[in-house]
């Protein structure tokens, strides 16, 4: 792969590399903390670093537990669309949504805590599930003047995948670092967002190619 180096206007964003999506979390991926020492070692390489943060208050509606007889992984209409029930995970100052202790923080100059309206989910760093609620990202970067954003975190099939989405709809340039994420991949998530990805125009990289 052509070496990929990040210039001026380039900016890394680590989705949600959180305690609950690690193995022993409430939401498990698989091989989920495998992307904190390549993330790690990726981001001397970047000028500019911004975090998200999975953010739930308790009885979140994306949780089960808040729908009687529902059970995770299952789906069900929200008024917004239909949306994936999720173990409780990632509430808002528990340890289950602190970043993995090893995570290597400091240089962030930005944390998008995304999920907390209590009725809307947000994969996305950009735009919550109902597709109409910004969280703000959009107008930082901009105002930062960045053109091109690094993908990189969990889950590579939501909240990465629809980050790097709604990314290319802002107009910016988008790069997924695929070993630098992983997935949850129910029912062919995975593929569809491979697939939904390349055909927004994300470009696809290894982290070799953008350290080197
Ligand atoms: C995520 C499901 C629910 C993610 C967050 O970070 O991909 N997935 N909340
Ligand atoms: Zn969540």
């Amino acid at each position: 792969m052509a070496p990929l180096p990040p210039g001026p206007t380039d900016c890394l964003v680590v989705v949600d590399v959180q305690n609950d999506f690690m193995p022993s979390g409430a939401l498990a991926v698989p091989d989920g903390d495998a992307v904190v020492p390549v993330i790690n070692r990726l981001m001397p390489h970047f000028p500019h670093l911004v975090l998200t943060q999975d953010w739930h208050p308790p009885g979140h509606l994306s949780f089960a537990s808040s729908h009687p007889g529902r059970r995770p992984f299952e789906t069900v209409g929200m008024p917004y669309g239909l949306q994936t029930l999720w173990p409780d995970h990632c509430l808002q100052g528990a340890g289950g949504a602190a970043f993995h202790p090893d995570l290597a923080t400091n240089r962030a100059e930005m944390i998008v805590r995304k999920g907390y309206r209590p009725a809307i989910d947000s994969y996305s760093a950009f735009m919550e599930n109902d597709r109409t609620t910004p969280t703000g990202l959009t107008g930082y970067l901009r105002e930062r003047s960045f053109t091109r954003l690094f993908f990189a975190g969990l889950a590579t099939d939501f909240c990465v995948r629809w980050s790097v989405e709604d990314a290319r709809a802002a107009g910016f340039e988008a790069v997924l670092i695929e070993d630098a994420c992983r997935a949850i991949d129910l029912d062919g998530s995975l593929a569809a967002a491979q697939a939904a990805m390349d055909r927004c125009g994300a470009l696809r990289a290894v982290a070799d190619a953008i350290g080197g």
